[in-house]
């Protein structure tokens, strides 16, 4: 809907279905738009399960391990699966990589120029579900340049920075879903009784700075240096500055980071020392740490490793993991100052 200057407006309650078709940005596309409502009813489908998964035996660990050495929970393969299957269903998509699939799936007949190719967390932060606790899933979505199985491998690593779309799913006490596709970031909440999202918060904007920082502490004495010195800057108090500020985390980065979102501050996941498998962080670039970054950008925030921004990292493989700082504009430069040894 458009006023008489010509500006969206953007009504509290309006469905998902009816925003999407009533944004006319060049961006999106019929195609995006038509991507954007399957990953919405897709993520029905793991809504519903999620919130009924201790009824219908889908709690618990399979016999697996995937990619990342972590144990595989049962959710984590339904929904994979789910989500596989309902965007193939639009053939428009060629490649799609996920956490829970050690290679990308290509479906050859869909393989054009301007196909999209989609990376996807499934269920984040499943280690959650078995204590009732949040979980998500994280999509991002770009557009491929070569045509049929030429450069496969090349059209699907890509920088952040060409994402033409990306958002998450919270599954928390409501599901709600918040996307972009560069022009704003609009949420919208799942009404159980009528089957839709709609939207409950639009035009999300992040506050320049909070008052929280989320990390997981316990691994304090993993840290480097510079990452010590921040938190320890963080927890100290002094009034003038705001500090202390206080520490909130989940554990599910999808819920970590909502909350971020709205309220503003931190949400880190830093590199650790003694080159084991966290010697990186903990989180991928492509189908978690990337999608987050375009959406806290485009909210009005930053995302960087501490010294270089998220969004304009080329990957080199598609499971490869990045140290992420993300958050309040002046929160993150903060960190970065420390890791610039500025501080
Ligand atoms: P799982 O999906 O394996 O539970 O991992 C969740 C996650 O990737 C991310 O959502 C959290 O922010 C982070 O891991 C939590 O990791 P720690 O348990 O090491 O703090």
């Amino acid at each position: 809907m458009t006023s008489d200057s010509g500006q969206w407006l953007l009504k509290v309650g309006t469905p998902l279905t009816r925003h999407l078709l009533e944004d006319r940005s060049e961006r999106l596309d019929r195609d995006l738009r038509t991507l954007l409502l399957q990953v919405g009813f897709a993520a029905k489908l793991i809504s519903r399960e999620v919130n009924r998964a201790a009824l219908v035996g889908k709690l618990g660990y399979t016999d697996e391990v995937n990619v990342q050495g972590e144990q595989v929970k049962q959710l984590d393969v339904w929904a994979n699966d789910v989500f596989v299957t309902a965007l193939k269903d639009t053939h428009l998509v060629c490649s799609m990589v996920s956490e829970e699939m050690e290679e990308p799936l290509h479906f050859d007949r869909n393989c054009v120029t301007g196909s999209f190719i989609v990376c996807f967390d499934p269920v984040d932060g499943s280690s959650n579900l078995d204590g009732n606790g949040p979980v998500g899933t994280i999509f991002s979505i770009r557009r491929r340049q070569g045509q049929g199985r030429d450069h496969l491998a090349a059209d699907t690593l890509r920088k952040g920075a060409e994402q033409v779309a990306a958002g998450y799913l919270m599954y928390g006490p409501s599901t709600v879903l918040v996307y972009t596709v560069g022009r704003g970031v609009h949420g919208f909440t799942f009404d159980q009784m009528l089957g839709e999202y709609l939207l409950s918060h639009p035009t999300m904007r992040i506050p320049q700075r909070g008052r929280t920082y989320s990390v997981n502490q316990g691994n304090y004495h993993r840290w480097h240096p510079e990452t010590q010195r921040v938190i320890d800057y963080l927890s100290t108090p002094d009034k003038a500055t705001g500090r202390p500020y206080s520490l909130r985390y989940v554990g599910a980065m999808v819920a970590d980071m909502h909350r971020t979102l709205l309220d503003g501050g931190l949400f880190m996941y830093p590199a650790e020392v003694g080159g084991g498998t966290k010697s990186q962080g903990k989180l991928r670039l492509m189908y978690e740490a990337a999608p987050m970054a375009y959406v806290v950008e485009q909210a009005g925030g930053r995302a960087s490793t501490g010294v270089e921004r998220i969004l304009d990292i080329q990957p080199s493989s598609y499971h490869q993991r990045v140290p992420l700082v993300i958050g309040s504009d002046q929160d993150v430069a903060l960190v970065e100052e420390f890791f610039r040894g500025q501080r």
